[in-house]
């Protein structure tokens, strides 16, 4: 069996800067021998995220502007990706956002504007980047999201976010379900609190990580590489038998009661 990822190609959407997500993932599959390609939701992030990239040693990436929000940008963008590179092998999907309003108070004060936007950029994204991304998988491959706890429970603040997330996690599977004949298997990583840009200024996030640290069966936060590392299993074929899945990576917070 090979676990290395030398000759396979992902795309990574989502990363903002060093502390994203999407960033400790990029650095894991590039540590597996991956080639890999960057999507940004703006031009004004190509430049960041070049220079970021710029530090991986031998890293011949691609990089392209894709809002999710937009059809039309989504399905360019893969078929751009698909006349530059052929096949892909997978993809990890690290996107989300809601309105700030929307992350405090009570989730009964929602708008309807606020509750769709979330859904659009943090649910819905998944669905138009995997039929995009479809037929650029003929090696069959795999895809990962990124998912947090407060889709399964609630969670202080969380609010809009975890209805989204939800809806991400169920169309995670749907998906995985569509795509399985393909040997393409979707997953999804429910990470623990990590202190990203997304995370900066929303409510209580400091309470969060320190509840873990009390808590958490490792009594510990985890760090944006242990998810990597469980990215290049999910990518990797030590996973083969593994879709539909969700993977806490959270220091066990999720057991607890
Ligand atoms: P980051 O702020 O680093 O990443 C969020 C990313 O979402 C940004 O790169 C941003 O792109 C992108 N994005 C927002 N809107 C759009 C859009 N319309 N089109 C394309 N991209 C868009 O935060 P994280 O690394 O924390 O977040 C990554 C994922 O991890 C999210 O799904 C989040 O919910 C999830 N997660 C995070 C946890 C945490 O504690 N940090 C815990 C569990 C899950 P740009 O910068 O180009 O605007
Ligand atoms: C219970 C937790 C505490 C925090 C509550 C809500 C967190 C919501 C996450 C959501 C993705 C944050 C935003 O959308 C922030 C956005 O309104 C403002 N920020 C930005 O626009 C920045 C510049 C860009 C880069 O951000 C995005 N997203 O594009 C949840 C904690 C414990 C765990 C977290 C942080 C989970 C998660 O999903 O991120």
């Amino acid at each position: 069996m090979n676990f290395s990822l030398e000759g396979r190609t992902y795309v990574v959407m989502g990363v903002a800067n060093k502390r994203s997500i999407a960033w400790g993932i990029a650095r894991s599959l590039h540590e597996a021998g991956a080639r890999l390609i960057f999507t940004y939701a703006n031009e004004r992030f190509e430049k960041p995220v070049r220079d970021l990239v710029s530090t991986l040693e031998g890293q011949d990436a691609l990089f392209y502007e894709c809002d999710v929000t937009n059809d039309e940008a989504v399905d360019a963008t893969f078929q751009q990706i698909g006349n530059d590179v052929g096949t892909i092998h997978g993809l990890a999907h690290c996107i989300a956002f809601a309105d700030k309003e929307d992350l405090k108070g009570e989730f009964v004060d929602t708008s309807r504007d606020g509750y769709l936007l979330s859904q659009n950029i943090s649910a819905y994204s998944l669905v138009a980047v995997t039929r995009a991304a479809k037929p650029l998988m003929t090696e069959g491959g795999s895809i990962v999201t990124m998912t947090y706890l407060g889709g399964e429970r609630v969670v202080q603040n969380y609010n809009v976010m975890g209805v989204a997330k939800a809806s991400l996690d169920a169309s995670m599977k749907y998906l995985a379900n569509d795509l399985g004949k393909n040997n393409i298997r979707v997953n999804g990583i429910s990470a623990g609190p990590i202190r990203t840009l997304s995370a900066k200024g929303v409510g209580d996030f400091n309470t969060v990580l320190k509840q873990i640290e009390e808590k958490a069966p490792l009594r510990r936060t985890v760090t944006q590489e242990e998810v990597g590392d469980t990215a290049y299993y999910l990518m990797s074929d030590l996973s083969r038998g593994v879709t539909g899945e969700i993977i806490h990576v959270d220091s066990g917070f999720n057991i607890l009661g």
